[in-house]
């Protein structure tokens, strides 16, 4: 008889986006004849540590997240030169990066499109330029920026983009919350401008103006499975599965998943399983 590999341990980050994919994924090689067990709602920097101790099996990684905060290079590079770095050098720590989704769910600081227009504000430059504006006319008019729970702290985040973008700010001025209310707290003026990821079905359907990154500042972040080395070696056919699956992940088809679940209040599972069966794959 056929010995059976232990299932298939995937972890994934607590936004709406990384749920769908964890619905798809589990759906699909569920199908296939994998089995699989996922964990939701892991932190970027605990579920990597999971993976390189190998308590994890997989996971769906941002190309740019593993460039800055894992390799610590800040250098520029393109998309397929960011994807080709970061699986080089996450290959010693028996780690492999498969085939990247064709899309960039990069961070964007984001003003309901109706005050960007009438303030003018198109940029991350000219947004700072506001901010310091008021900051010195009117302090009591502090403008408040809300975050998520990882961006203060991360080496691809706030400190690093202050310096980048020559943006003093004093810690009243920031807001953090689960990602998830990011979009309500920008359209309703509860912050006067909030990071939001750009594959966000909400960046549209709230009608946010997403400003310019005008410096250069992210790199790039294509959605990518990442698999221990291990894992492809005890189950065969995974690394096709996912190579199978990752290249219909577009930003167009990803943005429409997560407004389907954002704005349409459909489950991650249903909007998967729609998904799936649109290209046959169920
Ligand atoms: N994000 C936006 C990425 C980085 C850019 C939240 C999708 C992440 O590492 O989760």
């Amino acid at each position: 008889s056929m010995a059976t590999a232990a299932p298939i341990v995937m972890t994934t980050k607590s936004f709406t986006e990384q749920h769908i994919l964890s619905a798809l994924t589990t759906q699909y090689l569920r199908k296939q004849g994998f089995e699989i067990e996922p964990k939701t709602n892991i932190a970027t920097v605990i579920g990597r540590n999971a993976m390189i101790n190998k308590q994890v099996d997989m996971t769906w990684e941002y190309t740019g997240t593993s460039l800055i905060i894992f390799n610590h290079i800040t250098q520029r590079m393109s998309p397929d030169e960011t994807w080709q770095t970061v699986k080089k050098l996450d290959a010693k720590l028996g780690l492999v990066w498969l085939n990247p989704a064709p899309m960039n769910n990069t961070y964007a600081f984001a003003m309901s499109a109706k005050r960007a227009e009438a303030e003018h504000i198109e940029t991350i430059s000219q947004m700072v330029a506001k901010l310091e504006h008021v900051r010195q006319t009117d302090p009591d008019n502090n403008w408040m920026l809300g975050l998520d729970l990882e961006f203060a702290g991360r080496s691809d985040g706030l400190k690093p983009l202050q310096k980048a973008y020559n943006m003093p700010l004093d810690r009243p001025q920031i807001r953090q919350m689960d990602p998830g209310l990011l979009y309500n707290a920008i359209r309703d003026g509860f912050v006067d401008a909030g990071l939001v990821y750009t594959t966000d079905g909400r960046v549209k359907g709230f009608d946010l103006k997403v400003l310019k990154d005008d410096k250069g500042f992210f790199p790039s972040y294509a959605v990518t499975p990442v698999v221990t080395a291990k894992a492809l070696k005890d189950h065969p056919g995974l690394d096709a599965a996912l190579n199978k699956l990752s290249p219909l992940i577009t930003d167009e088809a990803i943005t429409e998943m997560n407004k389907r679940v954002d704005i349409d209040h459909q489950s991650p599972q249903q909007v998967a399983r729609d998904f799936l069966t649109s290209h046959n794959m169920l």
